[in-house]
């Protein structure tokens, strides 16, 4: 029997200074073998990613980021759906040529490109750049403005012809504790606009202060599986079509206790 339940994405980032895998796989050979390990895992799509979004990551050159990408796309692009995490035109083209058949663009800006090479596309909100994004967030409504902005992307990007459009709230992209809560609290209102959404909220800071211990400390990356997978579960259970996590093997298994019992085809 077919499987019904919300997709896994593997976040793969082949940088040297992502906030949590960072370096752990800049080697080419390293970014493959995690790849493959994914997919063994149980990943539906693999995000290839060559700039770190972080709050207060410095920009990379065009040329170093398709250096980095580039051979990772075509190395994983024939054993699972890759997808790139770019911002850039000419990186988004280049690896839709090796392979990868979604974008994943934390500008909401590149529908162009993915009308044009016939390829999914991911809009997620975010509000400001990451040198500065967290300096201080505000707006008057975070859930009505973020839904407003990725409706109006994805119906551009909708009418430009791209058959598979995502909406991501862009989780900790300018935006406090409370707006990241805000958003996943009211998942729903996203949902109830008719495209797949997608939630990453992966080891993410939010998660840091939230998941505190007894002593009161900041949890440390390599300790917010628990808050991952909490939230992760909660975005699916709220209609989620897919969750972008690093710890695949544990976030399939709650996707599939989530798709327990679904019929619905929508992911
Ligand atoms: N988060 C990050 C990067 N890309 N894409 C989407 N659609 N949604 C997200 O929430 C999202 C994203 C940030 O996480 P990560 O890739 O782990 O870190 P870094 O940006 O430092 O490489």
């Amino acid at each position: 029997m077919h499987e019904h339940r919300p997709l896994v994405m593997g976040i793969l980032n082949v940088t040297p200074d992502s906030f949590s895998d960072g370096g752990r796989y800049f080697q080419r050979d390293e970014a493959v073998r995690r790849g493959h390990q994914m997919v063994a895992e149980g990943a539906d799509i693999v995000d290839v990613g060559g700039e770190s979004t972080r709050p207060g990551a410095e920009p990379v050159p065009e040329a170093e980021e398709l250096d980095r990408v580039i051979p990772v796309v075509e190395a994983l692009s024939g054993q699972v759906r890759v997808s790139i995490d770019t911002t850039k035109e000419a990186v988004a083209e280049a690896a839709v040529v090796a392979g990868a058949t979604l974008v994943n663009d934390v500008s909401a800006s590149l529908w162009d490109v993915a009308a044009r090479t016939g390829v999914g596309w991911v809009a997620m909100h975010r509000s400001g750049e990451p040198a500065t994004m967290q300096d201080d967030p505000h707006y008057d409504d975070v859930v009505a403005e973020v839904s407003a902005l990725l409706f109006e992307r994805a119906a551009r990007a909708a009418s430009a012809g791209v058959a598979e459009v995502w909406i991501d709230p862009g989780i900790g992209f300018g935006k406090t504790l409370d707006h990241n809560l805000a958003l996943l609290g009211s998942l729903g209102d996203l949902v109830s606009g008719g495209y797949p959404v997608m939630v990453g909220t992966s080891r993410k800071r939010f998660l840091a202060t939230l998941g505190s211990g007894p002593d009161g400390l900041p949890l440390a990356v390599d300790g917010r599986l628990p808050g991952s997978l909490a939230t992760a579960t909660w975005a699916m259970a709220q209609g989620a079509g897919m969750v972008r996590v690093h710890d695949v093997a544990a976030t399939v298994q709650a996707a599939r206790l989530v798709g327990t019992g679904r019929t619905d085809s929508r992911w």
